[in-house]
């Protein structure tokens, strides 16, 4: 049998309806900018998130590192919260890609204030780095996959603009945010420069990314992919699963937060479990096991549930819900995790 794999949402299979879709995707050479596919990809992403121009990426970090490389010159600084993906899993990127450093805030379960924004940007003077980009992530993975208010988000930005920065969005999973929160994300995307968006995450196709934005910042970021090696050819056939996620897979992450609340439910029952089962926002669950994450992960793969020592604590352990791991998939292991941990 498959094991239940909650390691991330990034592991799903494409489905039958959308290898069709790829299957008959119309392609051409897309450095030579003569894919149909790619095209109407960009133009339908550009057009949900009101932005001018898109940018069809191999992942959320080329797409992540393209808008720091457009927005930072080297010896500049991004303002970002200290478990952002950006600083932490992208293989130490932006020092190595840009020559970009990073100022850290602290935040609440990945969220912070427009006040740390403000205190955080530094003077201008010959001796300090050049406060340039402000980095925001929604929803937060390490956070917790965590939710920002629009309000909240749109008080931070504006500290950004106030003090000259440019801001980049990591929306690998808006579309968890829009439908967590009834916000549409566009509502998010209109206030940042970039957006980076994901196809291959919560909405289950194989591969792919977007980074939207002004149009004349897009073409210079087709200049910055082809140089990392990102210029991609018949690339439609990619392009294709992508449209038909965009299509039919994002209202129906209602469903994966809902696996994650009850799975988050079964968890804090568990004996020396602890899981907070308010904060699951979306379609990730954070729980501390009672032995190490690596014990506990072992533990859970020895019955089938496969899962990431990942978090802030030593005990912590990140499971995340996705199309292949629907309700009926969870309900069915909560017997084999109490007989794991039962007193
Ligand atoms: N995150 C992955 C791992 O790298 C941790 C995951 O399994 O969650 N921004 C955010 C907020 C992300 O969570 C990720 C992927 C990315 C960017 C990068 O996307 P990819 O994996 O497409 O490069």
């Amino acid at each position: 049998m498959r094991p239940l794999d909650l390691r991330s949402d990034t592991v799903t299979r494409p489905s039958a309806e959308m290898r069709r879709a790829m299957a008959e995707a119309e392609v051409g050479d897309d450095v030579y900018g003569e894919d149909p596919t790619v095209q109407r990809l960009e133009a339908r992403v550009a057009e949900m998130l009101g932005k001018e121009a898109a940018l069809f990426t191999s992942s959320g970090t080329m797409a992540n590192q393209l808008a720091i490389g457009l927005h930072c010159r080297p010896g500049d600084e991004v303002i970002a919260e200290a478990g952002s993906h950006c600083l932490n899993f992208e293989s130490g990127a932006m020092a190595a890609l840009w020559g970009v450093q990073a100022r850290t805030v602290a935040g609440d379960r990945g969220l912070f204030d427009a006040e740390d924004v403000t205190r955080l940007v530094r003077p201008i003077a010959d001796v300090y780095p050049r406060s340039r980009l402000l980095c925001v992530e929604n929803t937060h993975n390490r956070g917790g996959g965590t939710v920002w208010p629009l309000d909240r988000y749109t008080r931070v930005v504006e500290a950004g603009r106030r003090a000259g920065l440019a801001v980049h969005l990591d929306g690998v999973r808006l579309f968890n945010a829009q439908v967590a929160s009834g916000v549409p994300a566009r509502r998010y995307a209109e206030l940042a420069d970039t957006v980076s968006i994901c196809f291959s995450k919560g909405l289950g196709a194989p591969v792919g990314s977007a980074l939207c934005g002004p149009r004349e910042l897009i073409r210079q970021a087709r200049v910055l992919r082809k140089r990392l090696g990102g210029g991609m050819r018949q690339v439609g056939i990619l392009a294709a699963a992508a449209l038909w996620a965009l299509e039919h897979n994002i209202d129906r992450l209602v469903e994966d937060h809902r696996s994650a609340r009850c799975l988050a439910e079964i968890l804090a029952e568990l004996p020396g479990v602890r899981c907070d089962v308010e904060r699951v926002e979306t379609n990730m669950v954070f729980a501390e096991f009672p032995e190490p994450a690596s014990e506990a992960c072992a533990k859970l793969a020895s019955i089938g549930i496969l899962a990431n020592p990942e978090g802030s604590t030593p005990r912590m352990v990140r499971m995340v819900t996705h199309l292949d791991a629907p309700l009926e998939a969870i309900e069915a292991a909560a017997p084999k995790l109490r007989e794991c941990w039962r007193h």
